[in-house]
């Protein structure tokens, strides 16, 4: 039997920790063979933490066999206390009339800490990544506080978004979404990410040649990913809980098998014309488990430098407005 591998999770009683506690404890995010200890994280208010109480009685009541232990806590020190990987679920919603600035500096407070006490108290191979939104640039802020751990160990989720290209894609050619391979999302986990139709591929061939229909996959495919989340909430009245928590199933499974090629927000160091400084979506080869290279020079035409030139402004405007907390 494998030691167990800890994993932090914040915002546990929320709706994607609801959809995902499940699924990690069930193995499908470190396998079938690889038992776990779940860490909870949740804001130190009754009703948040009353509501982790039942998660946690649920997840009892499913007698999973690699699940050994639970931890619930609304200390962070408790949460990320040699964890393995840390699950950054948990953030301030974007509140009535409140602006995006202010989100950003909100939610910039929170990743300050948990980045603080990842960096002290995590384990020594501790990866991160970063779900709650501004996803990119959280990621970026919890980065700035570590002393000990590469910037490398921390990552955000830009799955969601290839997931969602991958089946808009397979939809259009009417193929099964196992035939699109290579489908790379650059730039922020926001409607400017560019979905790099040009690179992906079906049954191995172009999707440009493929499909065609070069105005759809330039205009209206890169809409219904960007905007995907709006859609599901004009149509569901809450935000994607069940397709956030898998796809951050897949993103850490995929960083953790070798081979896999996928898209992820990491530091970016130039590449694609990305600012040296931001956490940008980049396509990326896992080389080790939890371990992974930036796929370089794959060929940009110009729509896609003019794409990723504005999602590389946003990022770097939202770096800007939280600047000051970095130092
Ligand atoms: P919920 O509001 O249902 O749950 C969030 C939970 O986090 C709450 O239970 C809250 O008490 C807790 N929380 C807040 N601050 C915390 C802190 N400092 N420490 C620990 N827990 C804290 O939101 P949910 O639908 O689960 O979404 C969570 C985050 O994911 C949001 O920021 C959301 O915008 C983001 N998303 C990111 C996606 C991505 O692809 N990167 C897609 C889905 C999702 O919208």
């Amino acid at each position: 039997m494998k030691k167990p591998i800890r994993v932090a999770v914040t915002g546990a009683a929320g709706q994607i920790g609801y959809a995902l506690l499940f699924r990690i404890a069930s193995g499908a995010m470190f396998g079938a063979d690889q038992p776990v200890i779940l860490q909870l994280l949740e804001v130190p208010v009754e009703k948040a933490l009353k509501a982790l109480e039942g998660v946690a009685m649920e997840l009892d009541d499913c007698a999973f066999p690699l699940l050994h232990g639970i931890v619930q806590t609304s200390k962070p020190e408790e949460a990320f206390g040699d964890a393995n990987w840390s699950l950054l679920v948990g953030a301030k919603p974007r509140g009535p009339g409140m602006e995006r600035a202010d989100l950003l500096k909100d939610n910039g407070k929170i990743f300050i800490e948990q980045g603080r006490v990842i960096d002290r108290v995590a384990a020594s191979d501790a990866r991160v990544a970063v779900v709650g939104n501004p996803a990119n640039t959280n990621a970026m802020i919890a980065a700035s506080q570590a002393k000990r751990l590469p910037a490398d160990r921390f990552t955000a989720m830009v799955r969601l978004d290839q997931n969602r290209a991958t089946t808009q894609l397979a939809k259009k050619a009417n193929v099964l979404v196992s035939n699109v391979s290579d489908v790379f999302i650059f730039g922020n986990h926001s409607p400017t990410m560019f979905s790099a139709f040009h690179l992906a591929k079906i049954n191995g061939k172009p999707v440009p040649q493929v499909i065609g229909h070069l105005e759809w996959l330039k205009s209206e495919m890169q809409e219904t990913v960007g905007k995907r989340g709006a859609a599901i909430i004009a149509a569901r009245g809450m935000s994607s809980a069940a397709s956030a928590a898998n796809a951050l199933v897949d993103h850490v499974r995929d960083l953790m098998t070798p081979g896999m090629i996928h898209s992820v927000a990491v530091k970016s160091h130039g590449d694609y014309g990305f600012d040296p400084d931001v956490w940008a979506g980049l396509p990326v080869k896992t080389t080790a488990p939890g371990a992974y290279e930036v796929i370089k020079n794959l060929p940009i035409d110009d729509f896609a430098r003019e794409k990723i030139a504005i999602t590389n402004k946003e990022l770097v405007d939202e770096r800007n407005t939280v600047k000051d907390m970095l130092k």
